[in-house]
């Protein structure tokens, strides 16, 4: 399992001991590795007797309302002084959403993330992209604290590792990934209802969905360019939200020749966030990168303010591109 600096877990073991009130932070549009990795973290000063906060823009999507102790997730933060912030699977203070400006505001942040630095915020960073989720930081974290790992953060910890290697498939899945995983089994992790509640609950209008975005996804460059657009008509037929297009881009993926796969969504009119997915070293994030994107290298997402149209020209454009130099 990876290793993280003896000094820098001292100095999370330090900053937390010091601080009278802790907020913890995570992504909007919160996954499974956002979600479980707070909770993890909440249960963790919960055990410390703390007192915290735990804060995210959106709140939690259907398919992960499953996790243990969801409730602690609050949308609203309260008016108490914090002096020590904690922000989990992210590396942009922007993606805190609603909750930037309070954690602009504390004297001390300590950031957990596996994503490429981006920003690069905090005064200590416990930071590894060779980590295949914040989750599997966070287990080793806590391992090397000695902390106890109770069944219910092993639940979420495990779901952080699960979800972010799309169930040990992706190019992240790591022996340290494997190990870390193998180690919340033995903590009582709920695996068995992780996989149920994660990849075995699609609502009827989400697979309705699916089957249009893969009746009228487009192919380009030898079918090894994919994309699929699904605009505001189409998530009111299929009476569905954005949250329901989870996986959509994967599906895409999965097609034998595609090396690149994109899917454009206007759940909200005027808002088209994209999702792009790669195979082997083709780099997307890089691509995302001009458009205020980013990500992993075969993950990556960004949002336009244009009309589906002008969202799809522009990017897919830069996809030709990137797959002409491969
Ligand atoms: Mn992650």
């Amino acid at each position: 399992m990876l290793t993280i600096e003896k000094e820098l877990v001292a100095e999370f073991a330090r900053s937390v001991d010091q601080a009278n009130h802790i907020i913890v932070g995570t992504h909007l549009n919160p996954d499974g590795d956002a979600l479980g990795s707070a909770i993890s973290m909440g249960l963790f000063l919960e055990s410390l007797g703390k007192s915290f906060e735990v804060l995210c823009h959106h709140p939690a999507p259907r398919n992960l309302r499953f996790l243990p102790c969801v409730d602690k997730i609050r949308t609203e933060g309260t008016d108490k002084t914090a002096d020590l912030g904690i922000i989990l699977d992210l590396d942009s203070t922007e993606r805190l959403g609603n909750h930037k400006e309070r954690f602009d505001a504390v004297p001390k942040l300590i950031v957990v993330d596996h994503h490429v630095p981006h920003q690069a915020p905090g005064d200590v960073r416990i930071v590894n992209t060779s980590a295949a989720a914040t989750a599997e930081l966070l287990t080793k974290l806590y391992l090397q604290l000695e902390a106890p790992i109770s069944p219910d953060m092993a639940t979420c910890l495990y779901t952080g590792i699960v979800t972010d290697t799309g169930s040990f498939r992706f190019r992240n899945t790591s022996s340290s990934a494997l190990q870390a995983a193998a180690t919340l089994l033995e903590r009582g992790a709920a695996f068995e209802k992780v996989s149920e509640e994660v990849f075995q609950s699609r609502q009827l209008s989400s697979a309705r969905l699916l089957g249009h975005t893969l009746e009228t996804m487009q192919l380009d460059m030898n079918d090894r360019l994919a994309w699929g657009t699904l605009s505001h008509r189409d998530f009111t037929w299929a009476n569905a939200k954005d949250e329901d297009t989870e996986g959509f881009v994967n599906e895409l993926l999965s097609i034998e020749t595609v090396q690149v796969a994109a899917l454009f969504r206007e759940a909200v009119p005027g808002k088209i966030r994209v999702s792009v997915r790669s195979r082997g070293t083709i780099d997307v994030a890089e691509v995302l990168r001009q458009f205020g994107g980013g990500g992993h290298k075969n993950a990556a997402g960004c949002t336009f303010e244009t009309s589906l149209e002008e969202a799809e020209r522009r990017l897919v454009s830069e996809l030709r591109l990137c797959l002409e130099s491969v």
